[in-house]
């Protein structure tokens, strides 16, 4: 396969890189592509040395595969740029995941509905993967009626600058600022721009990518999404009503059925998902499994996973590797 990273530089763009390697993609040449800024520097792929370069030579190029990961307006533009030059783009911005023509995708719900039609197939938010991943055979057995989750998330969601700004501010140091105000020692209620709803861009995306996924619109979501001084992953508090009642059993044995999710979830010897366990991690770790005592065929659990991998590269790359695998590329 010829495959273009399309910001390559950036974190995001990194964690791609490791997980292409790891998982062995069949990459026979790789293009890493980022703004004019960053064409002509040296990057390394399994010790081999790669000069990035620009978005118009990696079109001129024709790849088969390009995994974007280069902001919403770069997505915009760009990728149906590499659609038109015959190249299937798996786009993880925000640009392209509720457009009624694209597939919103995690491959171990949905990949079965991509087809060679499809030029541009969006990558939902992390904060909505992770969640996703760990409901998705309890919703297949016992059908979500409402979801409210509280979001603990990591720094790195933000990008290089927001984790350099908590480092420096943990040690007593200048520097340019992600956040409108200090993130170390602190919790800022507030990721992504506000809506006219009051909810933020983050919070809707969790409500409206979790319906597109999972493909059922009556499923009811509330979010509250928090940036925490973390960089191991995201947390989430999730409360979930089901239509049908269960046993905590059925839901142990549905959480431990489910692709891509661990149960971590022992409280009498403090086992529960934290972020530094998660981190570098592909799975999505679940725990704190436990009936909501105050209304029925209800649960709480705390959901866990590396935001950078499994709730962006891993998930990109699951993807191109569905498309190989069933040749849809
Ligand atoms: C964060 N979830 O943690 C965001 C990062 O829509 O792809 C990813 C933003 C997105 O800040």
């Amino acid at each position: 396969m010829k495959v273009a990273v399309v910001g390559a530089t950036g974190l995001v763009g990194g964690e791609m890189l490791k997980v292409l390697a790891e998982r062995n993609f069949p990459v026979d040449e790789l293009l890493l592509v980022a703004s004019e800024k960053s064409v002509g520097q040296k990057m390394s792929f399994k010790g081999k040395e790669y000069t990035v370069v620009s978005m118009a030579d990696a079109i001129a190029q024709k790849p088969q595969i390009a995994i974007f990961s280069a902001g919403g307006s770069v997505s915009k533009e760009m990728a149906p740029k590499f659609a038109e030059a015959g190249t299937t783009v798996v786009d993880n911005s925000s640009a392209w995941r509720m457009d009624p023509t694209k597939k919103l995708v995690v491959p171990e719900i949905n990949a079965k509905e991509l087809t060679k039609e499809d030029k541009i197939i969006a990558n939902p938010n992390c904060s909505t993967i992770q969640m996703v991943v760990a409901l998705n055979l309890l919703h297949q057995a016992l059908k979500i009626k409402r979801i409210v989750v509280s979001t603990y998330q990591s720094v790195t969601g933000t990008g290089k600058k927001a984790v350099d700004q908590l480092m420096n501010e943990r040690a007593g140091k200048e520097g340019e600022k992600a956040y409108a105000y200090q993130i170390d020692l602190n919790v800022i209620p507030h990721i992504d721009v506000f809506e006219a709803n009051g909810y933020t861009k983050e919070e809707m995306k969790m409500v409206n990518e979790t319906k597109k996924i999972m493909g059922d619109d009556s499923i009811k979501v509330t979010a509250t999404t928090v940036r925490i001084p973390v960089v191991g992953g995201h947390s989430e508090s999730v409360n979930v009503e089901f239509e049908k009642d269960f046993t905590l059993e059925d839901v142990y044995r549905l959480l431990q059925e489910t692709p891509g999710v661990v149960v971590v979830d022992d409280v009498a010897n403090l086992q529960y998902p934290m972020p530094k366990d998660a981190h570098g991690k592909d799975e999505v770790l679940v725990g704190r499994i436990r009936r909501d005592e105050t209304q029925e065929r209800t649960l709480n659990m705390w959901i866990v996973a590396d935001n950078l991998r499994k709730g962006a590269a891993t998930n990109a790359v699951q993807i191109a590797e569905y498309l190989v695998q069933n040749e849809l590329v």
